[in-house]
């Protein structure tokens, strides 16, 4: 099973894990995250509320995800090094792998989003360092990010766990195999790889697991039957930076 989820990433860019994590830690994985977003919406007049809260317009009850999830939620940092999460990224990276960003994403009645085909180009780092190579630069919930080299992407693997049920009607991740092999695509390129590729839909049960890369061209629709689509997505590299630029981790 794990030679074959090294070659499927490889040669396709994503896999497919139904039963990645036990029901015991997805149940303690939603109290946690419920916790934080009790404590959120408690605070959510106020000024400081946490930036990392995502919600739709001012509505507190319409969160569509939380960033910066591994401060936010120390039970998922916790959580993402145990030992049947760590043994299905470790094959693919290598054993002294780390995570280096976390996010919640969720699709709700009240936050029903889709997103357009698109690479994951960005990293989270501690302090903004001009190198070249790296750039532009972004600041997103308070954190600098910058996009670094392809090759640094290219050796990156993203883990996305399922907390709740995903069908075809709740939107779920629809990739475009192999297009994560030609580094960065300019938009023409992209529009290219979208007329002659099939996508790909990644419907998963929850407990289920989705690896990619970063660079397969992603995207997902609105929900047709609007329920929670709790995703925890968490981001592993393998290297230390260059130049003096560290990981937010
Ligand atoms: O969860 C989704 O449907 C999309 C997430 C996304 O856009 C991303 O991972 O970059």
């Amino acid at each position: 099973m794990t030679n074959q989820l090294r070659r499927d990433i490889e040669q396709h860019g994503f896999a497919l894990v139904p039963q990645a994590i036990a029901p015991d830690i997805v149940s303690a994985l939603l109290a946690a995250i419920e916790t934080t977003l009790d404590n959120s919406r408690e605070n959510s007049d106020a000024k400081d509320s946490d930036a990392s809260v995502r919600r739709n317009s001012s509505k507190s009850d319409s969160i569509y995800a939380i960033r910066n999830l591994l401060d936010a939620v120390p039970a998922v940092r916790d959580a993402v090094q145990s030992a049947s999460i760590r043994s299905l990224v470790e094959p693919v990276l290598k054993p002294g792998c780390f995570p280096v960003r976390g996010i919640l994403f969720d699709k709700t009645p009240g936050a029903n989003w889709k997103v357009p085909w698109h690479q994951d180009l960005s990293i989270a780092v501690r302090e903004k360092i001009a190198v070249p190579g790296f750039g532009p630069w972004s600041v997103k919930a308070g954190v600098p990010h910058v996009q670094p080299p392809a090759a640094i992407l290219e050796q990156m693997l993203t883990l996305r766990l399922h907390l709740d049920d995903c069908d075809e009607t709740n939107g779920p991740l629809r990739v475009l195999p192999g297009s994560h092999q030609t580094g960065k695509l300019s938009a023409a390129s992209i529009r290219d790889w979208c007329e002659r590729c099939a996508p790909i839909s990644c419907p998963l049960p929850r407990g289920g697991a989705l690896l990619m890369r970063p660079l397969l061209l992603h995207a997902s629709s609105s929900a047709v039957s609007p329920a929670h689509r709790r995703v925890v997505h968490i981001e592993w590299a393998a290297q230390e930076l260059h130049g003096g630029l560290q990981w937010r981790v």
